[in-house]
């Protein structure tokens, strides 16, 4: 099924747009995790059990799975594995090369690990998105507006009358408008109005609510349609550091998960 009509169709289905970012760190986790052979798979796979009916999405953050070598990388497979097909996962790997090198991230992130997407970096321009986008039904965030404090730096260079990530926008739906979405960060509600309003059929990857601490509410009543996905890390996988047992853990993430998807809703029905 294509991308976006998976992502409607979740959407309509559980009616959430909470997205649970596994960044999963293994020096972060619950102590009693640290018996199991494969901690952070143990914790993804008890998060994922618990959270399932509550999310449109699950976005894992390769970083934290890279470092950990091989351990990472099983972590990685056995939590997509517990992903229902209709469940839409985002590989965050930041990725973009020159075409053949691209051919290879997008042979691991889509054919051999089965990521629906994948966050890109835009610099290097068409070539270096392309083998992403040329495969069926998988799709591409790209980086349009990021939430971190120097992302003024680059991203609201004027070029002419255009801000830099309007121009990145713009060009990157020329390449494909169907399989190219856009991160765009919670801190910036009045771009992502603007963005929300040119770009109706356009899905956004929301971070930056929750440990980073923007408004909900400001985001959320700035988008103008339907096709978002609120991302939330820190603030839902280690909202129980100490948890005792399994049983606590999965009570806690579940209750914080439910939280999280009624105020997004909440906050949208405000609008
Ligand atoms: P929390 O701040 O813990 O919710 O995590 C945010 C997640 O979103 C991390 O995995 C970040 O790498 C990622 N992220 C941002 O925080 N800001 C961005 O502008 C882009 C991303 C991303 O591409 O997901």
């Amino acid at each position: 099924m294509h991308f976006t009509k998976k992502l409607k169709q979740i959407l309509r289905e559980r009616n959430t747009h909470l997205c649970i970012g596994l960044d999963s760190d293994i020096k972060k986790i619950p102590p009693f995790f640290q018996s199991f052979s494969n901690p952070v798979s143990e914790f993804n796979k008890l998060i994922i059990e618990s959270t399932l009916d509550l999310v449109c999405a699950y976005k894992l953050n390769i970083a934290f799975y890279e470092k950990m070598g091989e351990t990472g990388w099983t972590a990685l497979k056995e939590s997509l594995k517990l992903i229902p097909e209709n469940v839409i996962t985002i590989a965050d790997a930041k990725r973009g090369d020159i075409e053949n090198t691209t051919e290879l991230y997008a042979q691991a992130f889509f054919d051999e690990l089965g990521f629906d997407s994948i966050t890109v970096q835009p610099y290097m321009g068409a070539d270096s998105v392309w083998p992403f986008i040329k495969r069926k039904n998988k799709f591409v965030f790209l980086l349009a507006l990021t939430s971190n404090y120097s992302a003024k730096e680059i991203q609201f260079l004027k070029i002419g009358k255009k801000y830099l990530y309007e121009v990145i926008i713009e060009k990157a739906l020329t390449w494909n408008a169907h399989k190219i979405g856009f991160v765009v960060g919670a801190n910036h509600t009045r771009e992502l109005k603007d963005i929300a309003s040119k770009y109706p059929e356009t899905p956004l990857l929301i971070p930056g609510i929750g440990a980073q601490k923007n408004s909900l509410g400001k985001t959320v009543s700035s988008i103008s349609h339907n096709l978002y996905i609120i991302n939330q890390s820190r603030s839902i996988i280690y909202s129980l550091p100490k948890a005792k047992d399994a049983d606590e853990f999965t009570k806690t993430i579940r209750e914080n998960a439910i939280n999280a998807r009624d105020d997004i809703n909440r906050a949208a029905m405000k609008g």
